[in-house]
């Protein structure tokens, strides 16, 4: 097993631009991101997104268009004279995508095979455009396991149903897996600037990855359900024991194929509810729509404090 700056270095070439494991990409005379309505024949990847540094992820589009206004803001970014803010993948009709100065805001739907080819693409695209050391965060919505609604919470590793901290995928018929790991500075960098709110905690743990938000995450309202109350509490505390503060859909793919091709990622998301407690989401539209803007103001923050720093 390589330790992390091993695979950082194997992974990336000595400028830090992002390195594909996949010997056939150059070798194709173009190379078509089919789910973002690109391609390295029909654009200009160098110049479109040669200047991004990084790559926030989320699931749904209308959220990720906020982020990107609101980072924006954030960074003091303006638009050339004249233009609106574009959905670049607008005619894919299945991911969103926007782009502020340095940073990429894209939407990457429900669940691991969603962010997975999401991923796959970016990380392409990453690699086209010679973007250098990108950092890509996933800034989400989760269940909380003892915790209030409203908690953020910033993942130290993902793991899946069964505790399993890799990503398992058959591929030609066997079973591949793959390290879910995140970097843990980046981690600790975005613990450490937490807003100190009397109103909300930022949290730190293992987060829980599922491939489903009903009967994979134990819920007792399902359309079907084959367990008690009883079981669902007593697993539940089984994996809060072992250190799980969350439960979403993604982590696990996003974790593993960022380390894969050596980049830096975090995931920070808001819990909706404390599964403890329930499993219906039972919050009105108006504090959702605050509780989900709080990942999103933490990463904002990492990133205009990075590019302050430059
Ligand atoms: C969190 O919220 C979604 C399910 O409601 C899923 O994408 C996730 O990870
Ligand atoms: N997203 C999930 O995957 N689970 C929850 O309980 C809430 C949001």
């Amino acid at each position: 097993e390589l330790t992390d700056a091993e695979i950082h270095l194997a992974t990336r070439y000595p400028d830090g631009s992002v390195r594909l494991r996949n010997p056939n990409i150059e070798l194709m005379d173009q190379d078509i991101l089919y789910h973002l309505a690109l391609g390295s024949g029909s654009h200009d990847l160098v110049e479109m997104f040669g200047d991004v540094k990084f790559v926030c992820m989320g699931g749904t589009p209308k959220r990720m268009e906020q982020f990107a206004y609101y980072i924006m803001e954030q960074i003091g970014h303006k638009l050339p004279a004249g233009t609106t803010l574009q959905d670049i993948s607008k005619y894919s009709y299945r991911y969103s995508m926007y782009k502020v100065g340095p940073v990429l805001s894209i939407s990457h739907g429900m669940g691991i095979p969603s962010v997975g080819i999401l991923l796959h693409e970016v990380i392409k695209l990453m690699y086209h455009a010679k973007v250098k050391d990108p950092i890509f965060f996933r800034i989400g919505t989760c269940g909380g396991i003892g915790l209030e609604g409203g908690t953020v919470v910033i993942s130290e590793e993902a793991v899946d149903g069964l505790l399993r901290p890799y990503l398992e995928l058959p591929v030609l018929g066997k079973l591949v897996q793959r390290t879910a790991k995140l970097d843990k500075r980046l981690a600790r960098d975005l613990k450490s600037m937490a807003e100190p709110s009397q109103l909300f905690e930022t949290v730190t743990g293992k987060t829980m990855c599922t491939y489903d938000f009903y009967e994979g995450q134990g819920r007792l309202d399902g359309a079907f359900c084959e367990f008690t109350e009883q079981e669902k509490l007593e697993y539940m505390e089984q994996v809060h024991k072992a250190g799980v503060a969350n439960i979403e859909m993604e982590s696990l793919s996003f974790a593993a194929l960022t380390h894969h091709a050596g980049i830096k990622s975090a995931v920070v998301c808001v819990a909706l509810l404390d599964r403890l407690k329930g499993d219906q989401v039972l919050a009105p539209h108006e504090v959702l729509e605050e509780w989900q803007e709080r990942p999103q103001k933490l990463v904002a923050r990492y990133i205009k404090n990075y590019l302050a720093m430059k």
